[in-house]
């Protein structure tokens, strides 16, 4: 019986990656979602880097199918530089993608930092090991460690006291480690920034505000929404991790009604959305179920994964199926929208998941630098598990 499930991917950072296709194979997943980590930020992607790449991830049994991301330089988020070579170079690579038969782009438009969490091994009960953002932690960094002028206003004198204390009971190795953790985090790459990086970074961002930060991805949609419409890619941005202003950034893509306004900025099928129920999640006034339903027809990937907020304003990366989201709903409504898709006969209806943030777990946790926090593949592999059971149990009582 057809059980029209969701396509199962997996994140892969390319040939370093310390879990192999083979593995990624074997948790059960069918496609990866992956990127040319290996191309500075703002560089055009050839098509023969691109075959390659593919190459070896068809030789695996698996398809590429979205690419995790084509990613946006900083200068086209802060609107300075040469803007027109970096939208002709993004261009040629969605042409380029397209030509090879990679149609699904995710990127993202947050300011400096990609994800932030203040701890990559925040313990759970049972002994696995989990991501964790801390307001009180990122608070020390941000106020002792980067000494940003101004950010103690975006805190309560509770959490300026608890800080100062957490932040003068670690010796400098521990504070180093810290704070390499909050700044090492773009994807599949160690670009070993300084603290000095961050701050120049940041200044770039004065005074622009988020209708500043909106204009700039008003002018990048502009730019490549009629290529990818062209050429038939569907792009998907990526919701701000967490979905609220840090280092005094603003933040755009954090709820619902940001995402209106930037499907109206060019209002085309080409201009989506990648649905990640965990970046969505750490705000409590996400209704991710209606989220969903409301912008199912441009929702072109899903990161399946949950948080669990505490009271204290931070949150965790709880188990796939638990946390504060409502993951049966979620992918009910997945589920329902490629039911439509296929009604109108659509060939691409199959919407593709990955689980994100799995634990790390098992014969993982002792394993040295191996696993990359989030990205483990017993963990993952766990999350996947859980998100097919629910699909087909979901199927199943349908037809009941
Ligand atoms: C974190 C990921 C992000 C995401 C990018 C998309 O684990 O969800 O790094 O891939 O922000 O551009």
């Amino acid at each position: 019986m057809e059980t029209h499930l969701m396509e199962e991917g997996f994140r892969w950072f390319g040939p370093g990656d310390p879990v192999p296709l083979s593995f990624i194979r074997q948790a059960g997943a069918s496609s990866v979602f992956t990127s040319l980590h290996q191309i500075p930020y703002g560089e055009a992607w050839s098509r023969e880097a691109i075959r390659e790449r593919k190459q070896m991830v068809e030789d695996a049994g698996l398809r590429w199918t979205a690419v995790e991301s084509v990613p946006v330089h900083e200068d086209i988020k802060t609107g300075r530089g040469d803007l027109k070579t970096l939208f002709e170079n993004y261009n040629n690579s969605l042409r380029n993608l397209a030509a090879e038969g990679i149609f699904a782009v995710i990127y993202n438009f947050m300011p400096v930092l990609d994800w932030v969490r203040t701890d990559m091994r925040w313990v759970l009960p049972d002994g696995s090991e989990s991501l964790h953002y801390d307001p009180v932690r990122f608070a020390a960094f941000e106020i002792h460690a980067l000494k940003r002028p101004g950010a103690e206003a975006d805190y309560s004198p509770e959490q300026l006291e608890q800080a100062a204390a957490w932040w003068a009971s670690l010796d400098d190795d521990a504070r180093d480690a810290f704070v390499r953790t909050i700044i090492d985090v773009f994807p599949g790459v160690k670009w070993a920034l300084s603290l000095d990086d961050i701050r120049a970074m940041l200044a770039k961002y004065d005074g622009m505000g988020a209708d500043g930060l909106r204009r700039n991805l008003a002018r990048f949609l502009q730019a490549v929404i009629p290529v990818a419409e062209e050429v038939g890619v569907r792009m998907a941005i990526h919701p701000d991790d967490p979905p609220f202003s840090v280092l005094g950034l603003p933040r755009i893509v954090s709820q619902a009604s940001d995402v209106e306004a930037i499907f109206q900025m060019v209002d085309s099928p080409a201009n989506g959305l990648c649905f990640c129920t965990g970046s969505f999640s750490a705000r409590a006034d996400n209704d991710l179920p209606e989220m969903v339903r409301k912008f199912a027809p441009r929702i072109h990937a899903t990161h399946l994964r949950s948080t669990q907020r505490l009271a204290d304003g931070s949150f965790y990366e709880a188990n796939h199926l638990e946390g504060s989201v409502d993951m049966p709903a979620v992918v009910r409504n997945l589920l329902d929208e490629q039911d439509r898709r296929r009604a109108d006969g659509r060939a691409d209806w199959q919407i593709p998941l990955r689980p994100d943030h799995g634990h790390t777990m098992m014969d993982d946790l002792p394993k040295p630098a191996g696993i990359t926090p989030g990205y483990s593949c017993i963990g993952r592999m766990r999350g996947l598990s859980e998100l097919r059971g629910l699909m087909l149990g979901l199927r199943a009582a349908g037809r009941l």
